[in-house]
């Protein structure tokens, strides 16, 4: 039946493109323009961080690239985005000069020094009114670190704002945080050559085929013939490629996970010496009483012996078990306790610190672990806490920079920026490298806060994302290939990308940008060692002595090339071997004790679950290979365009199809509490009856989410909200 169905429609399944050099000749260097030399970056998407060879001109412009055929993260492969990076730079939408609202409201380009005036006398008259508290930036995991760090330190430092969030929020914040109160840091413990080294991998909701198709690949070399499983509510196309699809309810993790801890606890299935290594086991066994599969069987929608017989694959002696989670679990109102339920099941089994195994959350931008280490949002740059005094003398030493310029208060998290700019307590908002007027949940929510804030900067490549256009003033930004610096992938790999073109009009790179504003605003002093990103790079490394991230030992972006990437931590002192590493081979952990701690609370009820008025549950998530995020820069390329559905989609079972009478390829309204949108059907049992699943590109998505969050994490739950459907 499935297969029938894919068949008739190959819209928005086609299986994933993964292309090889050579492949469709996409990508292939026209003789006439034989490049005179090459270069090398990391891509600028996902987090996968494969490396791109870019062939240049004469001038060193680049003119075509292919994957890097001996790089040990791709190993000569790239999706389609990558084979098409270069694609976008060329949009006529790139904001070219900066824009300014005049007082008829309508933008108009201005030069630099005006720009900066702006910039400045706006939020300078917002801080001397109303405090330090007045204005917040909301930013990225899609830039250079060199350029996260800058932002944070000038805002915070240099300009004397607390408050400032990244969109990793949106996408990290929970794996952050359950890293942090489990290990004692944030710390993703592998490496990819586990995903070749495992007997059993757990892809816990994460659709690698269409989110991260290369580490897909990577699991296809696996030589060990894993058994793959795929625990997410819709058939993906992982699921469907998978060995064993665990299809359950939404927002089943937490009570599956616990009802799993539950069998291996009672069968005596547990690994003794790494229980000596947890803290709460004991406490943990206690709590796991009420969780036998049968009382689980109604809150997950599977069957006790599906629990029963997953339970001894994942405990099973002497196989190599692997937990990997993204977006299905992160972007939970209880993500935090689900992935941190996946972290107890590894430790208390043993699978940890080993190949082929560990608790690993997989990032989603291309420098979202480069965010959490250096952006200055929720830890302190260099991976330091802002609550610690003695970690505030050493950044103020290491920046030379006053101490008394560091703040010891935490910034608000994203949603409570927002709501502090509903109640008017924020005046101002600089928005970088982000379109939170697409993505951020709930968005029509900013649409309203828009009347109420006094000065939007939007720092971008384009003048036409959804952010840009509400913007009073457009700060025209390189992008990707046209500026230097360095992204960490998923397995804490650290890269760098490269200037191989140079960004059109006056758009200057982020990091010079930020330079500007650092002499206007009066503390260009203080920043005067700030002069390019490398130089940046080396102060930022030291600041890392004596952290779990300690990279003292890097030399710079030469020896990071020659070395085809290095995995934190690389110290100074006894650097590692080797280009693949993961972390707690000798069983100790970053917390006081050394211990791992288990933490756990009782599942909770979803914030809105289906009712009589809106009967649907909604799930949201990524369409394609070819798409990213709000399509700001996928939606430019024409071969790109080419691979995916143009018009929005909703999938729905052929059941609830039938029994309201839907066709395929039907316009329909889906409308929540919040707002509605239209959407064309696409009938397949990938989404279970009851449910609908619509790709986060189109900008209309967000107007339905539901605005509710980890506790924990304060990171929003963008996969369940309820919805009701109706033909238009
Ligand atoms: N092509 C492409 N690749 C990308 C991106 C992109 O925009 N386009 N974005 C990048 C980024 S930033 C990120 S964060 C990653 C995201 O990568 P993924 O997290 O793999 O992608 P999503 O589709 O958002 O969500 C994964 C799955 O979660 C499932 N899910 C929903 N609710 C639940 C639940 O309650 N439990 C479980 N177990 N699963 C559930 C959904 O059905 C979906 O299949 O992708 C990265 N890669
Ligand atoms: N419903 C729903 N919503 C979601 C999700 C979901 O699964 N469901 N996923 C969430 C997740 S995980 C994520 S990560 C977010 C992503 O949400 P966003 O970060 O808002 O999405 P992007 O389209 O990647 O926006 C990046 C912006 O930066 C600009 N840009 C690119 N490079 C540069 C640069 O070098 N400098 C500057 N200044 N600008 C640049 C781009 O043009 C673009 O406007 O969406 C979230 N929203
Ligand atoms: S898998 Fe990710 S990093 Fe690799 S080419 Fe595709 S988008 Fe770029
Ligand atoms: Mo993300």
């Amino acid at each position: 039946m499935l297969r029938k169905l894919l068949k008739q429609h190959t819209g928005p399944l086609t299986a994933d493109l993964v292309l090889e050099p050579g492949h469709f000749g996409l990508g292939r260097v026209p003789k006439r323009l034989k490049p005179a030399s090459t270069a090398t970056a990391i891509c600028g998407y996902c987090a996968t961080g494969c490396q791109l060879k870019l062939h240049l001109d004469d001038d060193g412009r680049a003119i075509n690239l292919s994957p890097q055929a001996g790089y040990p993260v791709n190993l000569g492969m790239a999706c389609p985005k990558g084979w098409q990076a270069l694609d976008p730079l060329d949009s006529p939408d790139r904001a070219t000069t900066p824009l300014l609202r005049n007082e008829h409201g309508e933008m108009m380009p201005v030069g630099w020094a005006e720009a900066m005036d702006a910039f400045v006398s706006r939020f300078k008259n917002l801080q001397e009114k109303l405090g330090r508290e007045s204005v917040a930036f909301l930013s990225t995991g899609q830039i250079p670190f060199e350029e996260m760090a800058f932002l944070g330190c000038l805002f915070k430092f240099g300009m004397g704002f607390i408050h400032g969030d990244a969109n990793t929020r949106q996408c990290m914040a929970t794996a952050v945080t359950a890293y942090k109160q489990a290990f004692g840091f944030d710390a993703p413990p592998y490496t990819y050559g586990d995903l070749e080294e495992s007997d059993v991998i757990v892809l816990v909701g994460s659709n690698l085929c269409i989110a991260h198709p290369i580490l897909w690949q990577r699991v296809m070399r696996n030589k060990r013939s894993p058994r793959i499983i795929v625990i997410d509510p819709r058939a993906t196309e992982t699921a469907q490629a998978a060995t064993q699809h665990v299809r359950l309810k939404p927002k089943g993790d937490l009570a599956l996970l616990y009802s799993l801890a539950h069998c291996i606890v009672r069968d005596g299935r547990t690994d003794a010496a790494w229980v000596e290594r947890t803290e709460g086991f004991d406490e943990f066994a206690a709590f796991l009483h009420d969780y036998a599969p049968e009382r689980v069987a109604e809150k997950t929608g599977l069957s006790v012996e599906e629990i029963e017989s997953l339970a001894r694959t994942v405990s099973e002696p002497g196989k190599r078990v692997s937990w990997w989670w993204t977006m299905g679990v992160n972007q939970s109102y209880e993500g935090v306790r689900a992935a941190q339920a996946m972290i107890n099941l590894a430790l208390i089994t043993g699978n940890i610190g080993k190949p082929g195994t560990g608790a690993n959350s997989i990032t989603g931008q291309c420098n979202a672990m480069g965010s959490r280490l250096f952006s200055n949002t929720t830890s302190m740059v260099g991976g330091h806490d802002f609550s610690d005094a003695a970690h505030r003398e050493k950044v103020a030493a290491g920046l030379g920079i006053p101490v008394e310029n560091i703040p010891s208060d935490y910034s608000l998290a994203y949603d409570q920026i927002l709501a502090a700019a509903e109640e008017g307590k924020i005046k101002g908002l600089w928005i970088v490298a982000t379109n939170p007027f697409h993505s951020w949940i709930d968005s029509g929510r900013l649409a309203e806060l828009r009347e109420k804030l006094d000065f939007i900067v939007v720092q971008d490549m384009y003048h036409t994302t959804e952010s840009a256009r509400v913007a009073d003033l457009v700060l025209p930004s390189a992008g990707w290939g046209e500026k230097d610096g360095c992204l960490i992938n998923s397995e804490r790999r650290i890269g760098t990308v490269k200037k191989v073109r140079e960004a059109p009009g006056i758009a200057l790179s982020d990091f010079r940008i930020f330079r500007l504003i650092a002499h206007a605003w009066g503390c260009g002093d203080l920043f005067a060692r700030w002069t390019d990103p490398e130089a940046a790079f080396h102060f930022l490394r030291d600041l890392t002595k004596d952290r779990p991230c300690d990279i003292t030992g890097v030399e710079g972006y030469e020896m990071i090339d020659r070395l085809g990437g290095i995995q934190w931590p690389y110290p100074a002192t006894n650097p590692p071997s080797g280009n693949e590493r993961r972390l707690f081979e000798d069983g100790k952990f970053f917390t006081s004790s050394g211990r791992a701690k288990l933490l756990f609370s009782p599942p909770a009820e979803l914030p809105e679950a289906p009712d009589s008025a809106y009967p649907f549950t909604l799930l949201t998530g990524r369409g394609t290979s070819s798409q990213w995020h709000t399509q700001t820069r996928t939606g430019k390329s024409d071969i790109l365009r080419k691979l995916y559905p143009q018009e929005a989609y909703v999938e729905i079972h052929p059941a609830d199809a039938a029994r309201l009478g839907l066709r395929e390829h039907e316009m329909v309204t889906i409308c929540s509490r919040r707002g509605e949108m239209r959407a064309s059907i696409y009938i397949a049992p990938t989404v279970q009856p009851g449910q609908l699943f619509l790709p986060m590109h189109y900008p209309e998505v967000n107007r339905l989410t539901h605005p509710s969050y980890d506790p924990h994490s304060r990171q929003p739950n963008y996969k369940a909200c309820a919805v009701a459907i109706s033909k238009t």
